[in-house]
C-alpha cells in the first residue's frame, strides 16, 4: 500500500501534474455560456511598442471568439501576421483591463486570473484549469509561425458577463517572449443570440483546426482590417461555418 501510494506519487512528479494552483483553486469548467454571442478584437494599425516596427506599422492580429454550441467553453479563432522579424515565440492573452483611447498597453494591466493564481511558474499546457484564465497561449500554444493561425476550444475563459472568467469588455495583449507589449487590442461584442446551428449542416463543412493545411491565411491585399469587414467576416464565419466550429469543438 505504502510503497504503491510512493510509486504512484513518483509518477505523478514525473509526469509533471504537480501544476501551480490558483490561490482561489483551479478554474472551473464554465458549462453556461450564452451560445451565439460573438466577441473579437483586432490590432490597432501601428504598433505600442514602435521599436518593434522601425518603419511604422503593427502586426495583424486578431482573435474572435464564440461560446461552444452547448455552451461549454468558448471557441476561439486566433490569427497573427507580419509579426516582428526576431523576439519570439509570441505570446498573447487575455489581460484584465480595457486598452484606453490612447492605445497604451501598459494599461491593459494583467493577465485575467480571477483565481489568483500568477504568471510564474509559468502555465503548464497539459493542467490548463491551473493556469491563468487569461494566459491562451500558455494554454494553447505560443506563436511560432507568421502567419500563425490557431482555433482551439478552452474552457475557463467565458463571454458569461456574470462569469470570473468573462473577457467582453477588456483586452488581448501580445507580447515579444521577453514580456514587452507589441500592441494591444480591446474586444467588442460582433453579434447577439443566432441560432443554434442545424446538425445536417456538419457533414459538409470543411473543419479549421491549427495552422496551415485547409484553412484560409489572411493575405497582404486585405489589409485594412476594418471593423465593418471584420464584422461580416465574422457574422459569415457564424452562419457558414457555425457547424464546423462545432465540430471543431468535438475534436479539439
Ligand atoms: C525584448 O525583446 C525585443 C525583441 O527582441 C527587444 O527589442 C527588446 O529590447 C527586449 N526588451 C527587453 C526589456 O529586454
Ligand atoms: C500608460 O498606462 C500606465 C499604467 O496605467 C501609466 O502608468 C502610464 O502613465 C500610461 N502612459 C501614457 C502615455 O498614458
Ligand atoms: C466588464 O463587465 C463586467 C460584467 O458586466 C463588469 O463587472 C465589469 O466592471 C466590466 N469591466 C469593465 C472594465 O468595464
Ligand atoms: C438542413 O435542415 C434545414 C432545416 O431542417 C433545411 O432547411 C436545410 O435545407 C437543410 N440543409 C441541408 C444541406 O440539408
Ligand atoms: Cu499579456
Amino acid at each position: 500500500m505504502r510503497f504503491q501510494n510512493t510509486l504512484s506519487l513518483l509518477t505523478i512528479a514525473a509526469a509533471g501534474v504537480f501544476a501551480q494552483t490558483g490561490e482561489l483553486g483551479d478554474a472551473p469548467v464554465v458549462k453556461n455560456n450564452p451560445p451565439g454571442v460573438v466577441y473579437s478584437a483586432t490590432l490597432p494599425p501601428s504598433a505600442f511598442t514602435k521599436s518593434a516596427y522601425p518603419d511604422g506599422g503593427n502586426a495583424k492580429g486578431s482573435i474572435s471568439a464564440v461560446a461552444s454550441p452547448d455552451g461549454v467553453g468558448v471557441i476561439f479563432k486566433v490569427r497573427f501576421s507580419n509579426l516582428p522579424k526576431e523576439g519570439g515565440p509570441f505570446t498573447y492573452h487575455l489581460h484584465n483591463a480595457p486598452v484606453p483611447a490612447n492605445g497604451n498597453c501598459t494599461a491593459a494591466n494583467s493577465h485575467i486570473d480571477p483565481y489568483m493564481r500568477k504568471d510564474d511558474p509559468p502555465c503548464d499546457s497539459k493542467a490548463p484549469q491551473t493556469c491563468e484564465v487569461g494566459d491562451l497561449s500558455g494554454k494553447h500554444g505560443k506563436i511560432t509561425s507568421d502567419p500563425f493561425e490557431a482555433s482551439y476550444t478552452d474552457l475557463y475563459a467565458s463571454t458569461l458577463n456574470t462569469d470570473p472568467g468573462f473577457f467582453g469588455n477588456l483586452s488581448f495583449v501580445l507580447h515579444f517572449a521577453n514580456k514587452t507589449r507589441i500592441s494591444c487590442a480591446n474586444f467588442e461584442k460582433v453579434q447577439a443570440g443566432t441560432p443554434v446551428p442545424t446538425d445536417n449542416c456538419t457533414t459538409t463543412t470543411k473543419v479549421p483546426v491549427g495552422t496551415g493545411g485547409t484553412t484560409s491565411v489572411p493575405t497582404q491585399s486585405s489589409i485594412p482590417i476594418a471593423g465593418a469587414s471584420l464584422v461580416s467576416k465574422s457574422a459569415a464565419m457564424l452562419g457558414a461555418g457555425a457547424a464546423s466550429l462545432f465540430a471543431a469543438a468535438l475534436l479539439l
